[in-house]
């Protein structure tokens, strides 16, 4: 993470592969802890996943996510495929966005006073993924009920 983004307050990590050693589980775990704890939300446990799958050209309108009963609870969303430009909005819908480069494997996490800003996705670039194809696939974890 560069210096620029790690001012953000939006809080992202770059995927690492799990460790091949089966007596690492409990290390895993509670790293897992950790990463949850740091970006301020120990006790969040998902139980929704929503599956976005953009094509070349596609976007997502600046937006917030109101459709979950707790705004407490962050948004946990997960990069796969091509590359994205995430925008980083305001409070309002006219505050002017941060563009934030997305890759394969990141992780975006979203809460408490920033669990409202509105946010998007640029058009996708044409490109292509050797998991994906040409497309860019966002899983959304969420505490919605
Ligand atoms: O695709 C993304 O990175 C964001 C998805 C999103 O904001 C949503 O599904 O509400
Ligand atoms: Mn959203």
């Amino acid at each position: 993470m560069d210096q620029r983004s790690r001012r953000l307050p939006l809080h992202r990590a770059r995927s690492r592969q799990r460790p091949a050693l089966a007596g690492a589980a409990r290390t895993v775990s509670a790293s897992r802890r950790q990463r949850r704890a740091a970006a301020g939300f120990a006790g969040f446990a998902p139980d929704a996943c929503l599956v976005n799958r953009y094509r070349p050209g596609t976007r997502l309108a600046l937006h917030q996510d109101r459709n979950e009963r707790d705004f407490g609870q962050p948004i946990v969303s997960v990069s796969l495929g091509v590359p994205a430009v995430f925008l980083w909005g305001g409070p309002r819908r006219a505050d002017r966005a941060l563009r934030v480069p997305l890759w394969h494997g990141d992780v975006a996490v979203w809460g408490g006073v920033d669990r409202l800003r509105f946010h998007g996705v640029a058009p996708i670039p044409a490109a292509t993924h050797p998991l994906t194809g040409a497309e860019r696939i966002n899983l959304t974890l969420r505490r919605a009920g």
